[in-house]
């Protein structure tokens, strides 16, 4: 066993059988009811998922193993010479539930560097398909295409016991993120630099790496690629492309089968896909109103009429969060501190003082701040990085961190297989008409 893993396991005994206690002890107590409005309303608010990586608070943000975003940009260990933290550190706190130091985030970095041989049938899966796919569907195939190389699937054949099956998904975790820079990379070079492919530099870090392998090799560019491979990590365990991740993995699928599902998911415009909407909307806007840098009178007017077509605001609202989500603000604070003016960010900005009192006005939206896909595309289009169809995949590579080093947790405390009760219209109204409790607050999330 490789000395990391068994640190991991080592530290992680005292937890699972904290965990297995807990469960055991309290297993008839209730912690909350729920009403109609919740069930037809695609379950928000009732808790009936365990993630241990991040927990997110309404008014604050997410929280990593217990830290905000602006104190893991301080904590984090950073690439020597370098300005934001490393996500292998982000990745470390979430499977370990401890602060790493250099020594530990370089383990993991080299660690990976080892594992990241990208099969060469993965690579003509994506060459078999036409070049108009979109990116996020190429990304889905290669996982799944990697999935011939995974280790739980074969030690599930040869008989593997239960309380082993954290061993070969760990295998499989950091094979597949050891792996995903690359894949992403030849996407984005096959798609957009015509199959100019760019070999791997294992001295580099994992998200440095990444962006020489996508052929931006400026220290701004890694730069702000370990910033955003560290903010997208994780965001519990609701949200769409970590919940279909943990529902699949729950029924022993392995990890390259999880996390496809997950970016399935992911690829959806009312999630990840939000970052690729927000340039395409923005590029309407300046098309519509045949100007670049609309006056914020124009953007209010266009905000309006975007909502009166019945179409949603991309990078605004949240089904958890009630504020401005930490993961924009920390993207803004980038902006502010390394990148002077730039008319898409100045617009990005401008927008962001425009749309929260439109959106508050109509009483009907929970949350009208942004979300983390409100700045990120502007960032990447500062950088020459303009190919907005691919910015979902650069997420989906940063949401396997905490999305895998959960499913290696479920499988270690041995979480159950995912099959929450559904009801029918008829039978809902049945209880409903002979109910006698009293109308109940939703669960707090
Ligand atoms: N623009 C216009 N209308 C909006 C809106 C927005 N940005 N956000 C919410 N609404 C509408 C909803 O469509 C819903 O309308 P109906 O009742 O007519 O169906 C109503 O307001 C109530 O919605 P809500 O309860 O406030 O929000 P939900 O929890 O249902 O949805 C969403 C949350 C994120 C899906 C929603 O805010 C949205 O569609 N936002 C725009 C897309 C987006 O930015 N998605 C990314 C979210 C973050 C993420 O996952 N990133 O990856």
């Amino acid at each position: 066993m490789d000395k990391l893993k068994e640190r991991f396991y080592q530290n992680a005994q005292a937890m699972v059988a904290d965990i297995k206690a807990f469960q055991k002890e309290n297993a008839d107590k209730k912690v909350g009811e729920y009403n109609v409005s919740q069930i037809y309303g695609g379950m928000h608010g009732i808790i009936g998922l365990i993630t241990e990586t991040s927990k997110l608070d309404p008014e604050e943000g997410i929280r990593f193993r217990g830290y905000t975003i602006p104190e893991l940009r301080e904590k984090l260990p950073r690439a020597q010479g370098g300005f934001e933290p490393l996500p292998e550190g982000i990745f470390y706190l979430m499977l370990m539930n401890d602060l790493p130091t250099f020594d530990d985030v370089m383990e993991v970095s080299n660690n990976w560097a080892r594992r990241a041989i990208v099969p060469k049938h993965v690579f003509t899966v994506i060459d078999a398909m036409p070049l108009h796919t979109h990116p996020m569907t190429l990304f889905s195939m290669a996982i799944e295409a990697m999935q011939t190389e995974s280790e739980f699937t074969k030690a599930y054949r040869n008989g593997i016991a239960k309380k082993d099956y954290w061993d070969p998904t760990y295998e499989d975790v950091m094979n597949l993120i050891a792996r995903l820079p690359r894949v992403a990379a030849y996407i984005y070079r096959r798609l957009y630099r015509e199959d100019k492919h760019i070999e791997p530099d294992p001295k580099l870090d994992w998200a440095a790496n990444y962006a020489h392998m996508l052929g931006y090799d400026t220290l701004e560019v890694k730069r702000l690629m370990r910033l955003y491979l560290t903010i997208h990590a994780d965001h519990e365990g609701g949200n769409v492309s970590a919940h279909s991740a943990h529902l699949v993995g729950s029924a022993l699928s392995d990890a390259y089968l999880s996390y496809a599902a997950g970016m399935n998911g992911l690829a959806g415009p009312l999630h990840g896909l939000a970052n690729q909407e927000v340039i395409l909307w923005i590029k309407h806007m300046q098309k519509d109103l045949d100007c670049e840098s609309p006056t914020n009178e124009q953007i209010s007017q266009y905000v309006k009429k975007t909502m009166a077509e019945g179409k949603v605001i991309p990078g605004y609202g949240h089904a958890v969060l009630r504020k401005t989500d930490p993961r924009f603000t920390a993207q803004m604070d980038f902006a502010k501190k390394y990148i002077g003016f730039d008319p898409v960010i100045d617009l990005v900005h401008r927008i962001y003082e425009v749309v929260p009192p439109i959106l508050g006005s109509i009483g009907k939206i929970k949350n009208p701040w942004p979300n983390v896909d409100a700045h990120s595309g502007a960032l990447l289009m500062h950088y020459g990085i303009n190919e907005y169809d691919y910015y979902t995949v650069m997420f989906g590579v940063s949401r396997a961190l905490g999305v895998l080093a959960q499913l290696i947790w479920s499988r270690l405390v041995g979480l159950p297989i995912e099959r929450p009760g559904s009801i029918t219209t008829d039978l809902l109204k049945k209880k409903v008409a002979t109910s006698t409790q009293k109308p109940v607050e939703k669960a707090a999330t």
